[in-house]
């Protein structure tokens, strides 16, 4: 009886073998399984009569049959990974993708025009042992005007048109206020500069915003001279423009410095032969300067006597507009991406003139 069985048995391998070499795809190896393993197929039906079996063959019987089940399944679970495998490897031999590819162009931000000389005249500065500092926007009419002998009746006041706060304080005009709050501060001797945002009401035009850029520089010592002051403004605007600019000194009237200078350095936009950013002149107005005058140092709580220095206020926007070829410095202030991606990040330099 068993010799039949295992007869039987060997059949039904072969048979799973046949099944299984004509199987090319996971269902039908799934088919081909249940049709053997199925009640009504081979195996399945010799499973189904072990309990009916004679008592002393049941137990060897029950165990070929078992076997050769385990033995059957193990067979048909090895087709279904290899078929498993090849699909996987052909979908990932399909696959488009190139992992080794550069990725998408993500249109990076940068740093805007007047930010960017800003840290560049701070790091020219700083080479020299200048020191940042800062001050308040809202400021008090006695550090805008007072301290810097520019009294309430003073004809000066004019010069530069307010915002006024109702509480008697103001958008500062310029940054010359941190002037004498560094002096208060850090007493003499001192070299420092106050970049910063100032504030006038006025009509704007290509050259002129109501919102705008300064950089302050003072320098106070005992026998700082004008050269002191000529080396220093020659050595910022060289290194900014590391070319020959054509610049003019001539005198400038500020309550605050005795002697007063107006620097300007040929518009950059037009190279001289007159355009809006200049109003025709072939020059801006860009760096004035001078002595600080006694008054002021003694604001500052700095003897006058023992002590001089040169006080300059950089037109910071007006600089970038001049370094960078913005024609219309309220693109500076705009959205515009023309006027506020510097040439170097353009792809095709564009000067923005709205004129
Ligand atoms: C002043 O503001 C003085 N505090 C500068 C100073 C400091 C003189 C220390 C002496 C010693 P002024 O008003 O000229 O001066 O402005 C300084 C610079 O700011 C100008 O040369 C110009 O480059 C820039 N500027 C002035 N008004 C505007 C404006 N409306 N828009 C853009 N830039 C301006």
């Amino acid at each position: 009886m068993l010799e039949q069985l295992a007869e039987q048995l060997k059949k039904v391998k072969d048979e799973a073998e046949r099944l299984l070499a004509e199987s090319k795809t996971i269902e039908a190896i799934r088919q081909a399984e249940s049709r053997l393993m199925g009640k009504q197929g081979p195996l399945g039906s010799l499973l189904g009569q072990i309990g009916k079996l004679p008592a002393e063959v049941r137990g060897a019987a029950g165990k070929e049959i078992n076997q050769a089940k385990a033995r059957i399944t193990e067979l048909f679970a090895a087709a279904k990974t290899a078929l498993e495998q090849a699909a996987d490897k052909q979908a990932s031999a399909e696959q488009t993708f190139d992992p080794t590819l550069p990725g998408p162009v993500v249109p990076r931000g940068s740093v805007h025009p007047v930010t960017a000389v800003q840290w560049e005249v701070e790091e020219i500065m700083a080479r020299i042992g200048f020191v940042v500092v800062g001050g308040p926007e809202l400021e008090t009419d006695y550090y805008n005007f007072e301290a810097l002998n520019i009294p309430a009746m003073h004809p000066a006041r004019d010069m530069q048109d307010t915002f006024w706060l109702t509480n008697g304080w103001l958008l500062r005009t310029h940054t010359s206020p941190c002037q004498v709050r560094a002096m208060l501060r850090l007493g003499p001797p001192l070299s420092i500069i106050a970049p910063g945002r100032v504030f006038r009401y006025e009509t704007e035009d290509a050259s002129h915003a109501n919102t705008f850029h300064q950089l302050e520089g003072l320098m106070i010592d005992r026998h700082i001279s004008i050269a002191n002051l000529i080396a220093v403004m020659k050595l910022i605007l060289t290194e900014i423009f590391h070319r020959d600019i054509k610049v003019r000194l001539r005198p400038g009237y500020f309550p605050f410095v005795e002697p007063g200078f107006e620097l300007d350095m040929q518009c950059g936009i037009c190279g001289g032969s007159g355009c809006p950013t200049c109003k025709r002149s072939g020059w801006i107005e860009i760096l004035p300067c001078g002595m600080v005058h006694p008054n002021v140092l003694r604001s500052g709580n700095i003897d006058p006597h023992e002590y001089t220095g040169f006080a300059f206020g950089l037109g910071l926007t007006r600089l970038a507009m001049m370094k960078y070829g913005v024609a219309d410095i309220r693109g500076l202030n705009s959205g515009d991406l023309r006027a506020i991606i510097r040439p170097e990040q353009r792809s095709g330099a564009a000067i923005i003139d709205k004129d």
